[in-house]
């Protein structure tokens, strides 16, 4: 996604909340709606509004009159006034305090208003001294879980999510490819290792020149901080509030310092153990014999100096992978085949305009197809969820004849493409969901998932979940821990005897590439692998454009030592069906 239209966005969610602050009615609907368009689109809005103008970008279909001037005054100014000046009547940090769990935009305002709390700090102190449960609508146990919440919210402070970090990194790079002299340049770090949450982002550049590489770099206009301008190092903070370091390398030494870089921590220093036991010694300048240096031009050279095989970063975190790829050198089964992106055949847990979904299914399926997938699973949320126009079994049997007549369509047209009918339903308290077995069994599958009640004792939990596995309709779990990174903790679970249980049921888990859940996270994948689990990643698609977040959950499949066999979505369609019916 262009970052122009990402920042946009941001701004119009905070405007939302702004308007929502004051009840404002329909208006913050309307800039919200805007945000998610824009976020979904391909083209730039700056280029829409250089070929068409002011009146292109009116066009685009949710953005009406008012917003387009907002956007077009943005692209000229690099400013909103209407955001500025609501900026200055509230000076809060309102994106983080409604990042707290159960804090919506009107709490924020009647927290500002009575308390004057104007960011998590402020919030804390009050919940803490007793004073938020005083307000009216709030009361003592709100406090308590606001206060929860908030050590939660407080604790991944400072960190971004990938997806937040993902796009800038992209055109950073593609920038800092562009100046002249540069040979190379590859982000390490975290980013590299794809972990769900970044603290910062590192670049390593191979270039003849490196002065002109670092006056670009600390000259962009996104800059707002140099914290340190050198030959071969620099380190800024950009706009959005995250950190970029930047390393020059010589060519002689890039793959030892890309391994460097590329860490973890935990990886490097277990990695300089095995160097030293071998009589070598291992630094980011390269592997060395006493004063001789006998490998460092690539990462693969180093490893294999050192009797290893060159383990997918991914998976460098000191939890077996140096141990297997010692093994994988000697020809042994050692480090895993990883599943790759290009496996991936089908999306089983997509939303459509049926149940307030962006997109209609037809056209979720024309996207799916654009992505070489042989299949997509429609999976509507059930009539529960009434704000999300959950569907009845009524509806499901009208969604069902529509889906039958797409179909029918791909056929006679050649197109060698399914849509499969799943739903996603909601399990109850007690463990039972919101749809009938009868029309359960009309479906080609059923995902179940919670999406209330979030705190009930592990026990009771377990059960809830365990009784939802055990309906033979049910074949997959969604979201099955429930966390949301950076704003709430999974539900307290009894994983394990989930996992038992699910390998006695044939359930089938998520891992769901919201870049919010990756739930389940990458030790629970490696756990439920060993108990012999398979798995399906899903994109959980509100509109089209999600369906290119399948790349985080084959990232984090791949952090959690993933192969293409434990996952169901990686089969053929025959094969899928056959699976979905034998278990
Ligand atoms: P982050 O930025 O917190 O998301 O995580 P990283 O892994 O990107 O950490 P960062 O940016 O501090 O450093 C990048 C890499 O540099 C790190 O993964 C490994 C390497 N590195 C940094 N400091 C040390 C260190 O003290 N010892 C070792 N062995 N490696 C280090
Ligand atoms: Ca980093
Ligand atoms: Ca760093």
């Amino acid at each position: 996604m262009p970052v122009e239209n990402r920042e946009i966005a941001k701004i119009f969610y905070e405007i939302a909340s702004f308007l929502e602050m004051e009840d404002v009615a329909f208006k913050p609907y309307a800039y919200q709606k805007a945000g998610l368009t824009i976020e979904g689109m391909r083209d730039s809005l700056s280029d829409i509004y250089k070929k068409g103008g002011e009146q292109a970008i009116e066009k685009i279909p949710g953005i009406g009159k008012s917003i387009a001037k907002k956007i077009v005054e943005y692209l000229k100014t690099g400013k909103i006034k209407y955001y500025q000046d609501y900026k200055r009547k509230y000076p809060i940090d309102i994106q983080a305090l409604t990042s707290v769990e159960g804090v919506g935009p009107k709490m924020v305002g009647q927290l500002y208003r009575d308390l004057g709390i104007t960011n998590l700090e402020e919030l804390r102190k009050a919940a803490e001294t007793g004073k938020v449960r005083k307000l009216p609508n709030f009361g003592e146990k709100t406090e308590r879980n606001i206060l929860q919440a908030i050590k939660f919210a407080m604790r991944s402070k400072g960190r971004f999510l990938l997806s937040q970090i993902f796009p800038y990194v992209e055109s950073i790079k593609k920038e800092l490819s562009g100046i002249k002299g540069v040979k190379k340049v590859s982000v390490c770090g975290s980013v590299r290792r794809m972990e769900e949450t970044i603290g910062d982002i590192d670049f390593l550049v191979m270039t003849d020149r490196p002065k002109l590489v670092m006056d670009f770099f600390c000259s962009q206009p996104k800059v707002t901080k140099i914290w340190g301008k050198g030959p071969t190092k620099s380190s800024i903070r950009l706009k959005e509030g995250f950190d970029v370091d930047l390393r020059i390398v010589s060519e002689g030494s890039y793959g030892s310092a890309l391994q460097y870089f590329t860490g973890s921590k935990e990886h490097n220093i277990h990695l300089r153990k095995v160097a030293i036991e071998k009589g070598l010694k291992l630094n980011e300048y390269g592997l060395f014999k006493g004063k001789r240096k006998i490998a460092s031009k690539t990462e693969e050279d180093v490893y294999m100096a050192m009797g290893m095989a060159c383990p997918p970063p991914e998976i460098r975190t000191d939890r077996g992978e140096i141990e297997a790829a010692l093994k994988s050198f000697q020809g042994k089964k050692g480090l895993p085949d990883l599943i790759r992106l290009k496996d991936i055949k089908g999306d089983l847990h997509c939303h459509s305009d049926w149940d307030g979904g962006k997109d209609a299914i037809l056209e979720m399926a024309q996207s799916a197809i654009g992505r070489g997938y042989e299949y997509i699973g429609i999976s509507d949320h059930t009539k529960f969820l009434k704000i999300e126009h959950g569907l009845d079994e009524r509806k499901l049997s009208l969604e069902r004849k529509e889906i039958d007549r797409l179909n029918l369509r791909f056929k006679k047209q050649g197109i060698n493409f399914k849509i499969l009918q799943g739903a996603e339903l909601n399990i109850l308290k007690n463990g039972s969901v919101d749809i009938a077995d009868s029309a359960l069994r009309k479906l080609d599958y059923a995902i179940a998932g919670i999406h209330s009640d979030f705190k009930m004792s592990k026990e009771e939990m377990t059960e809830r979940i365990i009784k939802a596995m055990k309906n033979p309709y049910i074949k997959i779990i969604a979201h099955p821990t429930g966390r949301i990174l950076k704003k709430r903790e999974g539900y307290s679970l009894d994983i394990n005897k989930i996992f038992r249980l699910a390998k006695e049921t044939g359930t089938i888990l998520e891992i769901n590439s919201c870049p919010e859940r990756l739930d389940l996270n990458d030790l629970n994948i490696r756990k439920a692998i060993g108990f012999g689990l398979k798995l399906v990643i899903n994109t959980d698609a509100h509109q089209k454009e999600h369906l290119c977040n399948m790349v985080y959950g084959v990232s984090q499949a791949r952090r959690g030592w993933a192969e293409k066999k434990d996952i169901i979505n990686t089969y053929s369609l025959k094969k899928l069906l056959g699976f979905l019916k034998k278990n």
